[in-house]
């Protein structure tokens, strides 16, 4: 049997059998090789018919089809199913072969599955993928941490079919990201991020159609036109389109007949659970994770909304007043400030992740792989990567003088939209939760002296204070005493 094939994959879902389309594209041989072995046979007999790829019938047959040293990629379900698949394949694989988890694995999954391999010599990369389908195809952003020793071995392939930017388009957006599971890390706060930006859109979306009673033509024009500016993204891209959809059953607009009910698959959670171990303030992803979690519980909205008093007559008043292009600019401002508070949060969480496990993150290059290929690819990355080159040590996006400038020239746009909502009654977690991190972030004095004192006079936790050094603890019940009229 020949030895030709550059790599193994293993797990022919969507992401898997674009990514063997993409490598093949590029001029490398793969196997492949999938648990139900008759989509094996069905991806050979159809997509992948005809192009320089070798269907297998069982993981030995993979490994033998490998030039060495051997390089297998799993595009399997998170969890369970990549220790499994780790399981049947390692025992085939030789010191210094090569493993690459390519799916959205827990990070601390990845360490321990480094740690495993390791003593038996085996190289394992823990890869965050992005872009979903049509990333895959045609160039999907990359994130590969773990074993550094491998890396080379991987970059040509890597390098090769992911997606490309800049003015000549080809810078990669693929780049080493650091040891152990840091490049599961940087992925899941990609996610993270992409659950921010989801959910900004989404109160833009209701703040327009239910606060203002725009149509789905007009909202259509509105993202299309915020796309030319600095919301251009993605995200902001394919929700225009959205309100273009009809729905070929019904005739209606696609989008107002789904059920308002958001799923999700955990790596939003994982961020926010990071966070709050970290102690990190990312509090506009974690609303977003709230966000869906309360859309989920339809029935129980439901019977609340016929309970629960709004602010009556509060709408048709302000509509009578509103200036709407005024209105609309407002909410473009929000949705601008707001989601450089988002990054600012994300890059503060990387930081703070990348100093406790000595990761070493490059938060330019970080930008940059995100700036294609993924699903939070938008122009506005380029500003992050500068910021990151102008202060490699940058404290806070919201501190480089780009942001500093975009948010303070966006924030009256910005307390409006708050304020309006809040009037209204339309729910606004994810923008109110970013203009209140910005207020907080920027106050010298914040109010927890007095929470400092409700801790020490229940709980004898101790204050410092603000005239000298030290620890300090008082007899509240004792220097208490009834003001003096
Ligand atoms: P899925 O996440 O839906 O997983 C399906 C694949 O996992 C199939 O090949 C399936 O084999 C295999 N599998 C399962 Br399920 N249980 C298994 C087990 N116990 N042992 C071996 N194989 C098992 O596929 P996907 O959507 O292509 O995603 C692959 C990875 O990439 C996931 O980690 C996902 O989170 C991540 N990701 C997905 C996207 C996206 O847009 N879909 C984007 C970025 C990252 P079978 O055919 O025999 O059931």
């Amino acid at each position: 049997m020949t030895s030709q094939c550059d790599i193994g994959l293993i797990g022919l879902a969507v992401m898997g059998r674009n990514l063997v389309l993409n490598m093949a594209d590029h001029g490398f041989q793969v196997a492949v090789f999938n648990r139900t072995t008759r989509k094996v046979d069905e991806f050979m007999a159809g997509d992948a018919m005809g192009k320089s790829v070798v269907g297998c019938q069982s993981p030995e047959e993979l490994v033998q089809h490998l030039k060495r040293p051997r390089r297998v990629m799993m595009m399997v379900k998170a969890g369970e199913p990549v220790d499994r698949t780790i399981r049947q394949i390692a025992l085939l694989l030789e010191a210094g072969d090569i493993l690459i988890d390519g799916g959205n694995s827990y990070y601390q999954d990845t360490e321990r599955r480094i740690k495993e391999l390791d003593s038996r010599g085996i190289l394992y990369l823990g890869s965050g993928i992005s872009g979903g389908e049509e990333g895959a195809r045609h160039g999907p952003s990359i994130m590969p941490g773990g074993s550094a020793d491998a890396w080379p071995h991987l970059k040509p392939i890597f390098q090769e079919i992911a997606a490309k930017v800049g003015p000549n388009h080809d810078i990669p957006c693929c780049e080493w990201v650091g040891s152990g599971g840091a490049g599961h890390y940087v992925k899941m706060i990609h996610n993270g991020i992409e659950y921010g930006d989801m959910q900004l859109i989404c109160e833009a979306y209701s703040l327009l159609k239910d606060g203002l009673g725009l149509s789905n033509a007009r909202l259509y024009d509105i993202f299309a036109q915020w796309n030319k500016g600095e919301l251009d993204s993605y995200l902001i891209e394919i929700t225009r389109d959205i309100f273009s959809v009809i729905d070929p059953e019904t005739d209606h607009a696609l989008v107002d007949m789904i059920l308002d009910k958001a799923g999700q698959k955990g790596t939003g959670k994982w961020t926010s659970q990071l966070a709050l171990d970290l102690g990190v303030p990312t509090t506009l992803i974690t609303e977003a994770v709230f966000a869906r979690i309360l859309s989920s519980q339809k029935e129980k909205r439901v019977r609340a909304g016929r309970i629960l008093a709004g602010p009556h007559g509060a709408l048709e008043k302000w509509r009578e007043s509103v200036d709407p292009e005024q209105f609309i600019d407002a909410v473009r401002q929000a949705l601008y400030a707001s989601k450089i508070c988002s990054y600012a949060q994300g890059f503060s969480q990387l930081q703070a992740a990348s100093g406790e496990n000595s990761w070493e993150l490059n938060y330019g290059e970080i930008a940059m792989m995100w700036r294609g290929g993924c699903i939070i690819r938008a122009a506005f990355l380029e500003r992050i990567k500068e910021a990151f080159d102008r202060d490699a040590g940058l404290e806070n996006l919201l501190l480089d003088p780009y942001f500093k400038q975009a948010v303070a020239s966006n924030q009256d746009g910005w307390r409006q939209v708050v304020a309006t909502a809040a009037g209204l009654g339309i729910p606004t977690p994810a923008v109110s939760a970013a203009l209140n991190y910005y207020d907080g972030y920027r106050s010298e004095r914040l109010p927890h002296n007095l929470l400092q004192a409700q801790r020490d006079y229940f709980g004898a936790h101790t204050y410092e204070r603000i005239d000298r050094d030290g620890s300090f603890h008082s007899d509240w019940i004792r220097l208490r005493r009834e003001p003096q009229k």
